[in-house]
């Protein structure tokens, strides 16, 4: 079969509420505010994360979209994620990135002119050549339980062969360090793309300013510069993307050639978990779910044993073109929690960590994204120490899937608090926790709807 299909089911707007809907943890107007998010971001073809400084679909968004919709419009989540699979590869690569043909070049960098991915067929939509991290089988697996009907049981048929796919792309052509787990090649692989987790392996790369010559940045047009990457670390991710797209967005020799071969614990934390999801899913569709398992389990070792620092007491970047992991405590080391199989002393030294005042989880605010005792911590530039609602979701999931409940209910309340305070934010300020970055960011509100529904 062939993993391409060009077929556009009907979209159900999101709507009024439904009668059985959920009421939203005693907070209608948040709930309310959340899906009003959610329609606005709504393409006709799919979400975008924001219409100011996100125009097109982005590809773990559209996971973490999918979590929220399900609670209010599941065949809403289920459209929006065949967009984003529409665009696969023959190699089983999703793209990091789907583009709207309605949107101009110059209304997003790098737009489609820049990636020139020799994909383009009739009824085909374009995308980039470089991923984000593997959050969609989870996804998927969510949004059947929320709607296990037949219509859904349907969906996961369409569905598993191509996340099947995804996960044998990533843990074989991009297994460059040959240890089980999955390299990334660009910072914007990893979704934390600004993060300190980076700076050491980007250090190898220079950042040569003439790359940006004849080009045109349009988050600085739309957000803060101070919010945004230097251009320096700009030069550096176009540099990268240039190098990738020049080999023909080709995985040999990765650790030979290319400048920066990365594996980042949360991308592989999802990768595991991902097995597990479709493992569930094998289960339903009628496929076997062993070898899931065993891969999971794999993927769980792999990740302690290569990426674990028992100085620090968390997990670290690893650098594969020089083996070192990297120096900076960071949010993407503590993620491996929501691996079910994570053995205990590691788990009590991550839920350690989040109670430590270098990250200090409280009733009063999530987790940041970067050690708030480094010296470079850095509260409102993005990924470099504000707080995001992605993250500390999937922490909570992970508190839960270690039986810390208490934990896990007190940093639920503390992100609908924040979000009920300041807005439906990228990101926001891990200090005083106002909003940072676009407003009516689309996963902020999708994941609202979520963690308000479980409160119900
Ligand atoms: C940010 O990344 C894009 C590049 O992919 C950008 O800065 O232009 C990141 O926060 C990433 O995690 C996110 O998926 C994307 C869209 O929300 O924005």
């Amino acid at each position: 079969m062939s993993i391409i299909d060009t077929t556009t089911p009907a979209v159900p707007p999101v709507g009024p509420p439904a009668e059985a809907e959920p009421v939203g943890d005693g907070r209608p107007e948040l709930w309310q505010a959340a899906r009003t998010v959610l329609e606005a971001n709504w393409s006709g073809r799919h979400t975008v994360p924001s219409r100011t400084l996100y125009p097109h679909q982005w590809s773990w968004d559209a996971a973490f979209i999918a979590i929220g919709l399900a609670r209010v419009a599941p065949d809403r989540a289920w459209r929006d994620l065949r967009s984003l699979f529409l665009a696969q590869w023959p190699d089983g690569r999703i793209p990091h990135i789907v583009f709207d043909p309605g949107i101009a070049e110059r209304d997003y960098f790098p737009g489609p002119g820049f990636w020139q991915v020799p994909l383009r067929r009739p009824g085909h939509p374009d995308g980039t050549g470089i991923v984000q991290p593997p959050a969609h089988a989870l996804a998927v697996w969510e949004l059947y339980q929320r709607a296990p009907d037949a219509a859904g049981l349907a969906q996961l048929r369409w569905f598993y062969p191509r996340l099947v796919a995804a996960q044998d792309y990533l843990l074989g052509r991009r297994d460059a360090g040959g240890g089980g787990l999955a390299a990334i090649v660009h910072p914007w692989e990893s979704g934390l793309d600004n993060s300190p987790a980076w700076d050491a392996a980007l250090a190898a790369v220079p950042a040569d300013l003439r790359v940006l010559a004849g080009r045109q940045r349009h988050d600085n047009r739309v957000a803060a510069v101070a919010h945004r990457p230097t251009d320096e670390d700009y030069a550096r991710f176009v540099a990268l993307a240039l190098a990738y797209r020049d080999h023909d967005y080709a995985d040999d020799a990765l650790a030979d050639r290319h400048g920066f071969v990365v594996e980042c614990p949360t991308f592989n934390a999802l990768l595991g978990a991902a097995e597990r999801a479709l493992a569930a899913i094998a289960g339903v569709v009628g496929a076997d779910p062993a070898g899931h398992l065993i891969r999971a389990e794999r993927i769980t070792r792999a990740i302690d044993e290569r990426l674990w620092n028992p100085r620090t007491g968390m997990y670290h970047a690893r650098d594969v073109r020089t083996g070192r992991l990297s120096p900076a405590r960071c949010v993407n080391g503590l993620v491996p929690l929501i691996l079910p199989d994570l053995p205990a002393d590691r788990v009590a030294a991550l839920v350690t960590m989040l109670g430590s005042d270098r990250f200090g989880m409280s009733a009063a605010m999530p987790v940041p994204s970067y050690d708030r005792r480094a010296a470079d911590f850095d509260p409102v530039r993005y990924w470099r120490g504000p707080v995001w609602i992605n993250i500390n979701w999937l922490l909570w999931r992970g508190l839960r899937a270690h039986g810390r409940a208490a934990q896990a209910e007190m940093l639920r309340t503390a992100m609908v608090d924040l979000v009920d305070r300041s807005g439906h934010y990228e990101y926001f300020h891990p200090v005083t926790g106002a909003g940072v970055g676009a407003a009516a960011f689309s996963w902020t509100a999708a994941l609202l709807l979520d963690l308000l529904a479980d409160g119900d």
